[in-house]
């Protein structure tokens, strides 16, 4: 059996930050597991998830990314401190349905620049499928980032938000691959925090 190359050196850091309740556990749910709930997990700690893709033009070169999905809020600059260390880049997602996340996208920005200068950002305008609710703001708010529509309910854009990313990231063109080994470990902080 032919066997594929993972390169472990090279595991890439992807977070996703936003307020808190604007979907970011959902979109890597629906992206990993192709699964959506309604639960509300409020734990403070992060979720880490590996998620494999491999290269377009060399579909045996494999590329290892880990989204780090901080589940529960943490107001404390220590915790978020080391939750940026050594990212790639950043997956920034708002609520449609919520102006006050909307407007904390470019705070969010500022937070993830301020620990890694200038990785790349894609912004995902989460729960599109809430029609009757969308307010006007589906504008990038801030210049220069892919600005995507989503939603992990109904499966709206949520690979190509991550895909997006990831080549971004990488500059390559990517494709998935068939060799996953997405389990989510769940790091708890709250010991330290
Ligand atoms: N209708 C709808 N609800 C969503 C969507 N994404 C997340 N939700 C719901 O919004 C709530 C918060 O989602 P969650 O992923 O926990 O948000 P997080 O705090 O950013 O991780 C949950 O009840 C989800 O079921 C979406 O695209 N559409
Ligand atoms: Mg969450």
């Amino acid at each position: 059996m032919e066997s594929k190359k993972v390169n472990h050196s090279r595991a890439l850091k992807v977070v996703l930050i936003g307020d808190g309740g604007t979907g970011k556990t959902s979109l890597v749910n629906q992206f990993v597991h192709k699964s959506f709930n309604t639960m509300y997990k409020t734990t403070i700690g992060v979720d880490i998830t590996p998620y494999l893709v491999a290269e377009a033009k060399d579909p045996k070169k494999i590329i290892r990314f880990v989204l780090w999905d901080m589940s529960g809020q943490s107001h404390f600059e220590r915790f978020r401190t080391r939750f940026y260390t050594g990212t790639s880049g950043a997956l920034v997602v708002y609520d449609l349905t919520s102006a006050h996340s909307y407007r904390n996208v470019e705070r969010w920005i500022n937070e993830l620049y301020s620990k890694c200068k200038n990785v790349p950002v894609v912004i995902a305008a989460n729960k599109a499928d809430i029609n009757e609710l969308q307010i006007k703001h589906s504008r990038p708010p801030t210049l220069g980032h892919s600005h995507l529509i989503t939603s992990a309910k109904t499966n709206l854009n949520v690979e190509k938000a991550f895909f997006t990313l990831f080549e971004l990231i990488t500059n390559k063109d990517l494709i998935m691959t068939d060799s996953q080994d997405s389990k989510t470990t769940h790091v708890s902080y709250e010991s330290d925090v």
